[in-house]
């Protein structure tokens, strides 16, 4: 079927505490060396919600009542299919953050203010001076996560679609809000 291309589906969550962000440090695979939230692809039979669970509990160690927040689209000429990616969230957890052998988890400081968020994107590798913790590592996170993450953490459900060029940078973006 022409002009449908493959599609492959993947979860991502972020847990939240206060003014703190969980990322994890991908140790291996795809996007080794970035932060990120925590996720996955999602297995034959297994709903969005149900891969985004079990991803945190093998990637984090823990377990979080997940809300779905957002949908992503990444194109790129390096891979044959794009991404599919559901976006969840949660502000409580259970268990005991554990580091695994795909990533190294770590808190980061939110910051407080849209303004405060451009700065640290402009200018990353902040600390936080309240909590001591470096603000979210922008400069070592996919590229498309400084046009969406502020307005998810401001509590926006949003849509997106990332084209990223033969060389991994970003080329083309198309974000909405909504709500
Ligand atoms: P595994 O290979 O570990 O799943 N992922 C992306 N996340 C963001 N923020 N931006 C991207 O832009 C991404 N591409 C992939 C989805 C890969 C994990 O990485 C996420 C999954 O959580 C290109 O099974």
């Amino acid at each position: 079927w022409l002009p449908f291309n493959k599609v492959k589906p993947y979860t991502n969550a972020f847990v939240r505490q206060g003014n703190q962000l969980l990322l994890g440090y991908k140790k291996r695979g795809f996007g080794k060396g970035l932060y990120n939230g925590f996720g996955g692809k999602v297995d034959q039979g297994e709903t969005f919600a149900d891969a985004a669970t079990r991803e945190l509990q093998e990637e984090a160690g823990i377990t979080a009542k997940l809300e779905h927040r957002g949908t992503l689209l990444f194109m790129s000429p390096e891979i044959t299919e794009a991404a599919h990616i559901e976006v969840f969230y949660a502000e409580t957890f259970e268990g005991t953050i554990t580091e695994s052998d795909e990533m190294r988890p770590e808190w980061f400081a939110i910051p407080s203010t849209d303004e405060k968020h451009r700065e640290i994107i402009q200018k990353a590798k902040q600390v936080d001076a309240v909590s001591g913790l470096r603000f979210i590592p922008y400069d070592e996170m996919w590229e498309d996560d400084a046009l969406w993450l502020p307005a998810f953490l401001s509590g926006h459900h949003f849509i997106g679609r990332a084209d990223f060029g033969a060389d991994g940078r970003l080329q083309k973006w198309w974000f909405a809000l909504k709500s």
